[in-house]
């Protein structure tokens, strides 16, 4: 246990600043441009709250929000790109740039269904996961790899999508200090997104968000220490929140 709070006290000075925001949108790899087509927060603060009314697409928006809906096919890959700040570093050498690298936890993309992706307010959608990257065997999480994919994370459109507007909900938790209830820390931005093709899902397994997660839930009120203090599991499997994603 000594160890474990040692590591604690060096994480602290990182807590209050070093948060980030998601800010690009690709589409198999071509950048849609910073800002274009996604709802971007002007604080890097996280939510803290599972229950918070702005839990599924985040508030205080950067203006004007971008009218842009960007256009994608079911079975395409989609990618959202989080940083530290909007423009990506802070300052030159940013360490914490897209996050401090003791954010470790999940990344998670959900969709909605919407009539107009521009206009949609998040409140009160249906969605349903299509993507998620915890925990692996080797102790490294999504947002280690994040982090090595220069802050994009990529997921496919499910290829039985049906076609029409949708809100993209892109996610990662923070779980560095989520030992204590209401110590993870959420990080949310909505993407724009009208798809096509041929599916006809518009989701099996739908959740609310807030409502969707429990502050108590398994991958939420979580100790991700081994006995060395080292963030990786200790050997537990990770249970990433919300429902099974679809599967086509
Ligand atoms: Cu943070």
């Amino acid at each position: 246990m000594k160890y474990f709070a040692a590591a604690v006290l060096a994480l602290l000075p990182v807590l209050t600043s070093a948060h980030c925001v998601a800010q690009r949108v690709r589409v198999n790899g071509a950048d849609q441009g910073q800002l274009v087509g996604i709802r971007t927060p002007n604080s890097n603060n996280p939510i803290q709250n599972v229950n918070d009314g702005n839990f599924a697409c985040n508030s205080g928006f950067h203006t004007p929000v971008s009218s842009n809906v960007i256009n994608v096919k079911a079975g395409d890959k989609i990618g959202t790109q989080w940083g530290h700040v909007i423009g990506g570093a802070q300052f030159s050498g940013d360490k914490d740039n897209p996050i401090a690298a003791s954010h470790k936890g999940p990344a998670i993309f959900y969709l909605a269904k919407v009539d107009n992706a521009a206009s949609a307010s998040g409140t009160g959608l249906k969605w349903f996961k299509i993507g998620e990257d915890g925990l692996d065997g080797s102790g490294k999480w999504g947002v280690d790899r994040m982090i090595s994919n220069g802050g994009w994370v990529d997921f496919e459109v499910p290829s039985c999508v049906a076609p029409g507007q949708y809100l993209l909900r892109t996610e990662l938790i923070a779980l560095h200090s989520a030992s204590k209830q209401g110590q993870a820390q959420f990080y949310m931005g909505c993407a724009q997104i009208n798809v096509s093709g041929s599916g006809s899902n518009t989701g099996g397994q739908t959740v609310s968000f807030p409502g969707a997660y429990s502050a108590n839930d398994p991958g939420i009120l979580v100790n991700i220490y081994d006995k060395a203090g080292q963030p990786n599991g200790g050997g537990q499997p990770y249970k990433i929140p919300g429902p099974a994603k679809l599967t086509c």
